[in-house]
């Protein structure tokens, strides 16, 4: 059995706000059958990949705000994808809102193996941004307001001859992202992203944006001995300039591929699996180094507490 998967990062430019669902899909078909000419076994498109990233708007409507969700995975304008994506034998992960038979809101992966079997859905744990409109701010990132956050954890899957689990946009800069799924033996995690690169509270991390989000994915990477790719929706949509700069990065760390547009774009590396045990078994070997005994705070404790102010 081969453990050398090709794995296309399958990066979105920018999906307008009168964009139909039927557009955004032709667009991924095609990064589907690119994918598919250069033998990749699995293909990973980005967060909210269906529609504009609507968290930038402030709605009050209900009936507007889940106009921007799926009631069904595959529905009516997915199916071709997940029909082509099974005629090809490609798999492929698709990041977009759900809205569940039960009136839940969450912000959605769902991973699919090449024979068109859904393996399994993944719900945003971290959600950015704030619930409220705030005028200051020269867009909103109402994250907070319309989803509600994963209960799930962070599962892990066996696919692709693998164990395989996923984590969505600002869970790659948490680092018990990728250590739970560490913990579950993860050989591949799968990322999708929207990053605006204007961070409203601290500008001064605007010209860093690039930097942080190699850093995080490219740590996550090498301290657990996992593949992760990462990948964007990108450039500027609707007046607001986010990040592409996807990435495949292998368990060492490095990157392996990345794409260099704003725009839609396939980034493809060959991943072997089996890389992963040099560092699970060797640096990172968790059964023999690690001291949960010590890590308490980790799970008692959400917020800092320092220590008193020692008396002057
Ligand atoms: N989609 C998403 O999670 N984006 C956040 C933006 C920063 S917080 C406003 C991220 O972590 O990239």
């Amino acid at each position: 059995m081969t453990r050398v998967l090709t794995v296309g990062a399958a990066q979105l430019g920018p999906v307008g706000r009168s964009e139909s669902r039927t557009e955004v899909v032709e667009r991924m078909l095609a990064l589907l059958h690119r994918a598919k000419e250069l033998s990749s076994d699995l293909v990973v498109f980005p967060e909210l990949a269906l529609t504009s990233f609507f968290p930038r708007w402030y709605m009050e409507d209900p009936g507007e705000v889940d106009s921007f969700f799926e009631r069904e995975m595959p529905g009516p304008s997915t199916r071709p994808l997940f029909d082509e994506a099974k005629k090809l034998g490609v798999g492929f992960c698709l990041g977009y809102a759900e809205l569940t038979p039960d009136g839940h809101h969450y912000n959605t992966q769902v991973l699919v193996e090449r024979n068109g079997r859904i393996v399994g859905k993944y719900r945003k744990v971290h959600l950015p941004g704030h619930e409220e409109h705030e005028a200051w701010r020269r867009f909103q990132h109402l994250e907070r307001r319309y989803f509600e956050p994963g209960p799930d954890g962070f599962p892990v899957w066996r696919a692709f001859n693998g164990i395989v689990g996923m984590a969505i946009c600002n869970d790659r800069r948490w680092p018990e992202t990728y250590r739970v799924l560490g913990l579950q033996g993860v050989e591949m995690i799968l990322i999708g992203y929207n990053t605006p690169i204007h961070y409203a509270p601290d500008p001064s991390q605007d010209v860093l944006a690039a930097f942080h989000n190699h850093l995080v994915m490219q740590a996550g990477a090498y301290q657990n001995g996992t593949w992760v790719v990462g990948v964007a929706k990108g450039g500027n949509e609707e007046g607001v300039d986010s990040l592409a700069q996807s990435a495949i990065i292998a368990p060492s760390g490095l990157i392996a591929a990345q794409c260099h547009t704003n725009g839609d774009e396939l980034a493809l590396a060959e991943c072997d699996l089996d890389l992963c045990k040099n560092y699970k078994d060797t640096l990172f070997n968790f059964d023999r180094y690690r001291r949960p005994d010590q890590y308490k705070l980790i799970t008692e404790r959400r917020g800092a507490v320092p220590p008193p102010e020692e008396p002057a």
